[in-house]
């Protein structure tokens, strides 16, 4: 099996969704700061250093807050996401941070996965809830469904004992209007280019209707954050954006693969501080190595404010791909490494679009906060050169998964849209890999939060590079 990230990893894994590890899983984490407001997320800045120099490694004074996970607060019950179509714990991994930034166990916030291409989620939702009640030692959760995931949540929520395990129900991007228990149910007037605003109805539900807000934001946006927390905490949060947690990052999830969300077993990461890194394309020994266990679980941890390179490798040893975050601020129970679907139908909406050969890279992106937006402040650089545009990061594009390479092998970056599925896009993007060197990525989100990294300039005739943005 591949390994995460093989190709498509970072993006794929946006939408489609994989969860995890619920319960006792871990996952892995990204980082993902924002900032905005308490500028403590920030953390995610990266000091640049010598011009060909290795990565920087994380400004550590954005930590001026600490909020730690072992001294969260274990009184709160837990919350059970269920994904939409190409989904995965993904989407909901940035609100789960802001959760734990706010003194929520982050351990408790779980995720179901499935196949999202027709799969039907009732028996491990089912299961998921009844694990994390029995490890947590509560009677209700409190469930959030997106999208595709809220018909899934009505099925569930259709049976009287099921019910009777939540407390509280939010639909995001949907018309499950959650069974009579009290509902929020959040949308935007830009939700998917809708007439109107995707809500459900009822006396018992409350709606909020969004502007900004692009159909995979609702999950992962600051104000859809703030909404929620109101909701189910009913209180206002302290903190709206993420806040450092302890020096040692935990990071805990699934690898699992693109689209169907099949664990992938026996999956194996090879973890490097890029900082350490002497060399682009030259590999010493890992600082460590994590193997997924039969269910696909993984389990790391790790130092905050480092950027790691994750190198995935199949059971035979070959090398599928990277896997590349911003230096983790907190950890991350909600950590899905993504590698390719073995379904032919899948590979051929994604990975099989990417033209590879050894003079350029081949690039997936992911934005955790949502898709990636040119119109709501949303930057992407390699080597200083924007890649974001109105045609390939549309305002109701929601891109999830954003492909780069050299589509017509013209040696020009030509930008546009070549080719697009649903939520993955396919832009012209060239980033020169004829020669071993360090690239410069800066990323900017709609909270103004920039994260600059580097990465080695891998050849897509080899690998594919994945970039999960925080
Ligand atoms: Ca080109």
């Amino acid at each position: 099996m591949d390994v995460y990230i093989h190709r498509l990893a970072g993006l794929v894994g946006l939408l489609f969704g994989v969860n995890v590890c619920g319960v006792g899983c871990g996952s892995i984490s990204d980082d993902d700061a924002t900032d905005a407001a308490d500028a403590s997320d920030a953390a995610v800045s990266v000091e640049e250093e010598a011009p060909d120099g290795p990565i920087g490694t994380l400004d550590p004074t954005p930590c001026d807050n600490e909020i730690p996970a072992s001294e969260c607060d274990d009184s709160k019950q837990p919350i059970v996401f269920i994904h939409g179509t190409f989904g995965s714990a993904t989407e909901i991994s940035k609100t789960a941070l802001r959760f734990g930034s706010n003194g929520y166990c982050q351990d408790r916030f779980v995720a179901v996965e499935y196949n999202s291409l027709g799969g039907s989620p009732g028996e491990q939702l089912a299961a998921l809830v009844d694990e994390v009640l029995e490890r947590t030692g509560f009677e209700q959760v409190d469930l959030i469904a997106h999208s595709q995931g809220t018909g899934h949540a009505c099925t569930y929520l259709g049976n009287e004992v099921n019910r009777a395990k939540v407390a509280r129900y939010i639909n995001v991007s949907g018309g499950c209007a959650g069974a009579g228990i009290p509902t929020l149910s959040l949308s935007s007037t830009n939700d998917l280019n809708a007439p109107e605003p995707s809500h459900a109805a009822g006396d018992n539900v409350t709606q909020v209707t969004l502007t900004e807000e692009d159909h995979v934001a609702l999950a992962g946006s600051e104000l859809a954050f703030v909404e929620m927390y109101r909701f189910l905490m009913e209180e206002e949060p302290e903190y709206t954006t993420v806040q450092c947690g302890s020096e040692t990052v935990v990071l805990d999830g699934k690898a699992v693969t693109f689209a169907d969300n099949e664990p992938n077993a026996g999956a194996i990461l090879d973890v490097f501080e890029v900082d350490t890194l002497d060399e682009p394309w030259e590999r010493g020994e890992p600082i460590t190595t994590v193997v997924a266990d039969e269910n696909g679980h993984v389990h790391v941890e790790l130092t905050r404010g480092v950027q790691y390179e994750f190198r995935g490798r199949d059971e035979a040893g070959v090398v599928s791909g990277y896997i590349y975050y911003a230096p983790f601020t907190r950890s991350d129970y909600l950590m899905r490494f993504i590698s390719e679907s073995d379904s032919p139908l899948i590979t051929s909406i994604s990975t099989d679009n990417v033209v590879r050969a050894p003079d350029h890279m081949g690039l997936v992106g992911r934005y955790r906060g949502g898709a990636f937006r040119a119109d709501w402040n949303n930057s992407l650089t390699f080597d200083g050169e924007e890649v974001l545009t109105e045609d390939n990061a549309g305002r109701n594009a929601s891109v999830v998964g954003l492909f780069m390479y050299d589509a017509n092998l013209n040696g020009d970056s030509d930008l546009g849209m070549v080719d697009n599925t649903s939520f993955l896009y396919m832009t012209d993007v060239v980033v020169d890999s004829t020669t071993p060197r360090w690239v410069d990525v800066q990323w900017t989100n709609e909270d103004m939060d920039t994260v600059q990294l580097r990465i080695p300039n891998w050849p897509s005739s080899e690998n594919l590079t994945s970039l999960v943005l925080p």
